[in-house]
């Protein structure tokens, strides 16, 4: 009894977090550029409040309690949209 008390108090301090993602994006240019970016980004059931910076060429966005993204996965919608990504950070 015990022990699953500890395990789900666990488990519900980590999903607390939701982890805030910055990705470089090459190429981009304009409104449009943005839109459809934001667009493919908004798709994805993982992700939330997503701001794209045209003067920093840089998504920013908060994944999900729980529903981490891999990088692999962040490349894939990017580049659905048509772009390469950069570097990624995680906060
Ligand atoms: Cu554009």
């Amino acid at each position: 009894m015990k022990i699953t008390l500890i395990i789900v108090g666990l488990m519900s301090a980590l999903s607390v977090w939701a982890s805030k993602v910055e990705v470089d994006i090459n190429g981009m240019t304009c409104a449009m550029c943005i839109e459809s970016i934001t667009k493919e980004l908004k798709a994805v059931d993982k992700v939330e409040n997503i701001t794209i910076s045209l003067d920093d060429k840089r998504a920013a966005f908060d994944e999900m309690k729980g529903k981490k993204m891999s990088d692999g996965e962040i490349r894939a919608v990017i580049k659905k949209a048509g772009y390469e990504i950069g570097k990624i950070r995680r906060h």
